[in-house]
């Protein structure tokens, strides 16, 4: 390690394993993965050369959004396991050097929840006001309406009717999941001892921390503005996300987080300025050491409804300019950053930003991919499955095999809102195919044996496996020098050997007005890093630095034997 990096903080120079827990592996043939599974599974955690995993939401669930609706954050969903489960498993990542970071989902609970269940009892329960009721508003025909226009992220109102005490209640996600409400600091303690301090005392190191911008509402709850005339409903993002009190909800929170000398990442969508993220992410305000934004991950995605766009629906300008704004915010400031192209919300980075059309391009381009995000500066995460070159479920799949309330509802509301307009749902299912977050939820491919070897041959996993599986798969990786997982191995070698450079270096975009190939440079004192990648499917010409150095090192490529011109989804990283 360079000398410059004594000191940092472990998390800045770390590559965290994103696993989600119902699709890594499961180890008793119930169909579901598992907490023995995944500790099964730590050998070869470690052998890609990682640092912390990140467990998506294991809590207790109705799993009508994947855990992410928790119904008791002191307790874990019994088909994954037990208490005493998760106690070996910080405790075998620990001796093992891994690190092990969970999610803390606390905009929202499940209506599950004893908090809701009391909340919902009567006006006058004593944590009535845990959560965001309303009274109703009508119409000029006296019919009731919600309080105001606001869309849920998985669309339709954000709001719904409780018939039983006649108000409506907040949900910016599904109906199953009320929003919590902030304002009320008994709340906030109760949040903070429950969902935090109970794991943190079990010795986890951090948090990824679920929609982070979104506790504090802004007060009024005003109508958003009318977007999308044709509904009822409207995108108020503007009106939920970055309220007046968010940064000090934050400062609270991180108060107790750092007794513990916890990280957090915060998930940080719909923040387009860099004086917005920094300020969540500046060390001096001691908000979060870093957040995820959506730039990358949103190329592509319809405005009004996520799935309502026509692909690819980017540019490689608009590409460059996302990773730009992630990698602009550590250029001087005091501030940290993320990298990452995939996670469980969003569809396969190879087919998205790369080929899946042939086996030779999806090798190729999985392996491009991996050299752009290993050569980018932050934090690195890497998506269970994305290191063996994953792709999206086939275009053949009907709608049955999608298992995602986001999908579904996006779906029937296609259906209903066109008649069930073949044209119509054929465009959704094409969009889906692309976009919907099922497609990092398929099984984990382990082996060319029934299931992928995500599951005992008799099983009947939650989701179906990718038909591909027999090709893409762990096993035959391991034994190939050329595979998508040796490169990545090789990658994140390189990162740490060359941390300066890749982690920490400074971004420069060579060659922006350029549609096809993506030339960058990252500095550090005395070299450049410099990278080269052609995200077209047909031999580009590219332009070398102008610069009198003569000594360029080939560091990383993905093709035998590199001619003059890039060939298709060619990439190369030199040091100069
Ligand atoms: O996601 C929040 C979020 O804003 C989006 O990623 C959203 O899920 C997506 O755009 C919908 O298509 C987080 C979790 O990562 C997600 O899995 C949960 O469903 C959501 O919060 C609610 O907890
Ligand atoms: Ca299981």
């Amino acid at each position: 390690m360079s000398p410059a990096l004594v000191g940092e903080k472990w998390w800045k120079n770390s590559i965290i394993y994103q696993i989600y827990p119902a699709s890594f592996k499961d180890s008793n043939g119930d169909g579901i993965g598992d907490i023995p599974g995944i500790l099964s599974s730590l050998d070869y955690i470690t052998s890609l050369g990682v640092d912390v995993i990140w467990l998506c939401p294991m809590y207790d669930s109705p799993q009508i959004d994947m855990g992410y609706d928790v119904a008791d954050y002191e307790n874990v969903y019994a088909p994954y396991g037990t208490i005493q489960d998760m106690e070996t498993l910080i405790d075998e990542c620990h001796k093992r050097g891994l690190r092990i970071i969970l999610d803390l989902v606390v905009n929202h609970t499940s209506d599950q929840h004893k908090w809701f269940q009391e909340s919902r009892s009567s006006k006058t329960s004593p944590k009535r006001d845990w959560y965001i009721w309303k009274p109703a508003k009508y119409d000029a025909n006296g019919n009731r309406q919600p309080p105001n226009n606001w869309r849920s992220v998985f669309g339709g109102s954000a709001w719904e009717w409780d018939e039983k005490t006649e108000e409506y209640y907040l949900h910016l996600f599904c109906v199953e999941q009320p929003d919590v409400n902030w304002e009320n600091a008994e709340t906030r303690k109760a949040v903070y001892e429950s969902a935090m301090e109970f794991w943190l005392q079990k010795g986890v190191d951090g948090f990824r921390v679920d929609t982070v911008n979104m506790y504090s509402k802004h007060p009024d709850y005003a109508n958003a503005p009318i977007l999308d005339p044709k509904s009822d409903t409207q995108p108020a993002f503007s009106l939920f996300c970055n309220g007046p009190r968010i940064h000090e909800y934050l400062s609270e929170m991180n108060n107790v987080l750092s007794k513990y000398d916890a990280m957090t990442v915060g998930e940080l969508p719909n923040t387009h300025t860099l004086e917005g993220v920094l300020r969540y992410v500046s060390a001096a305000e001691k908000q979060l050491s870093m957040v995820f934004q959506f730039d990358l991950v949103d190329l592509g995605q319809g405005k009004d409804y996520k799935y309502l766009t026509t692909l690819p629906g980017w540019t490689l300008r608009d590409l460059k300019a996302a990773v730009k704004s992630t990698q602009d915010i550590i250029n001087g400031t005091d501030a940290w950053t993320t990298v990452f192209m995939e996670n469980h919300d969003q569809g396969r980075s190879v087919s998205r930003f790369g080929s899946d059309k042939t086996p030779e391009l999806r090798v190729r381009s999985a392996k491009m991919l991996a050299m752009m995000q290993s050569t980018l500066s932050g934090t690195q995460f890497i998506y269970q499955g994305q290191e063996i070159g994953m792709v999206n479920a086939p275009k053949e799949w009907t709608i049955d095999e999608y298992k995602d309330i986001d999908s579904i509802n996006y779906y029937q509301m296609t259906s209903k809102v066109t008649n069930n307009d073949p044209v119509e749902l054929e465009k959704a299912m094409t969009s889906l195919q692309h976009l919907a977050r099922d497609h990092s939820r398929l099984p984990m491919q382990w082996n060319a044996e029934a299931n992928a070897g995500f599951s005992s041959s008799s099983a009947k996993p939650w989701m179906r496996p990718h038909d591909n599986y027999p090709e893409i798969n762990v096993k035959l990786q391991e034994k190939d020098n050329s595979s998508v997982l040796s490169f990545w191995k090789q990658m994140n070698a390189l990162r740490k050997q060359y941390a300066d450079l890749m982690v920490f270096g400074l971004f420069e975009i060579l060659d922006e007005p350029n549609q096809s190939v993506f030339t960058y440079t990252k500095k550090s004192q005395d070299y450049t890093l410099f990278v080269a990648l052609n995200f077209s499917d047909k031999a580009q010409k590219f332009e070398k630095l102008d610069t009198a150095q003569s000594d360029w090192k080939l560091l990383a490529s993905n093709i035998e034997d590199p001619q003059e011109e890039l060939q298709a989804f060619e990439g190369r990283v030199y040091l100069v």
